[in-house]
């Protein structure tokens, strides 16, 4: 019901500095280029001609703390940001093509300004809470809900802009099964609600999709943001991205998720981030991840709807 008039926004955002691997960028265009187009204009959805962001690396982007590339991150996601609330304010239905998933700060920040009632369907092997303390590693594709939730405390300068709309009773995870100590203890004492791997296993996919949509959007009318990274599918289906994690989700327990939210009618915006077309063995393996990301997406777009 968000979007009875079938408007979708294309928003490709070719951009990996969230994380080190190349390639990343490279994950829009050959999502694209599989056909993405075609197949939604088929489930009747009504196209304009997909934006293609660009993103420049600044001359000088130091460090702020154990946080890289940062103001590279945070001019880009604002850029991204921007954007998703024009789409959303235009009526169209923002999908956004990553790209790593440092871009959520972006794509989050431009529904919620728009849907600040919205709430957010993570779906992903890993958590991305930590916060500018927390991070092991530095990249912020591992940061992005913190930034979103207002936890880093204090707010690193170049994501100053970032409102910190998310509220711990609107965000649920489903599919994590490599979580850092940081990030359980984010998790635990916010009460997030979050479904790892071996909650799928105990209780069923069906069920899992269930109880998160009831912990977050009880009376079943606030609008749907759902943010997956394709590294929430099992390598197997999966395996051209950056941090593949072993025992994740079958091709069609993520597409579950993807027609249970459609079923819904209040699916608002959806990112399809962290295809590494750079990765994976050889061709057929990004063929296949490529193949994966599109059908997800077809499916959060109603394919399976009958
Ligand atoms: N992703 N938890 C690890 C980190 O570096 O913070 C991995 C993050 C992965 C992020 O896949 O979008
Ligand atoms: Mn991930
Ligand atoms: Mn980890
Ligand atoms: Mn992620």
């Amino acid at each position: 019901k968000y979007h009875p008039n079938k408007k979708v926004q294309i928003i490709s955002c070719p951009f990996s500095g969230g994380q080190a691997r190349g390639g990343v960028e490279l994950g829009p265009d050959h999502v694209l280029e599989h056909g993405l187009e075609e197949q939604l204009a088929s489930l009747d959805w009504t196209l304009s001609p997909p934006l293609s962001l660009s993103f420049s690396e600044p001359a000088s982007d130091p460090d702020e703390g154990k946080l890289k590339r940062p103001l590279y991150v945070g001019t880009s996601t604002k850029k991204v940001a921007d954007t998703v609330a024009s789409a959303l304010s235009a009526g169209s239905f923002p999908l956004t093509i990553g790209g790593d998933h440092s871009l959520a700060i972006g794509t989050v920040s431009g529904v919620f300004s728009q849907h600040p009632d919205a709430c957010l369907l993570w779906i992903d092997a890993h958590a991305d809470i930590n916060t500018p303390q927390s991070t092991p590693s530095g990249n912020i594709h591992g940061c992005p809900v913190s930034f979103l939730m207002g936890l880093a405390d204090p707010c690193p300068p170049q994501f100053a802009w970032v409102k910190p709309y998310l509220k711990a009773n609107k965000l649920a995870y489903i599919g994590l099964r490599d979580v850092d100590p940081g990030e359980r203890e984010i998790l635990k004492q916010n009460g997030i609600a979050a479904y790892s791997m071996h909650h799928v296993d105990k209780y069923g996919i069906g069920k899992v999709v269930e109880m998160a949509l009831e912990r977050v959007n009880p009376g079943s009318k606030s609008p749907i943001h759902l943010s997956l990274d394709i590294d929430a599918l099992d390598p197997v289906h999966a395996p051209a991205t950056g941090t593949p994690v072993r025992g994740g989700l079958s091709l069609r327990e993520a597409c579950y998720i993807c027609e249970a939210l459609a079923e819904t009618g209040n699916l608002v915006a959806m990112d399809i981030m962290e295809c590494n077309p750079a990765l994976g063995a050889d061709e057929l393996s990004v063929k296949a991840t490529i193949a994966a990301a599109c059908s997800v997406v077809r499916c959060a777009m109603g394919e399976t709807l009958l």
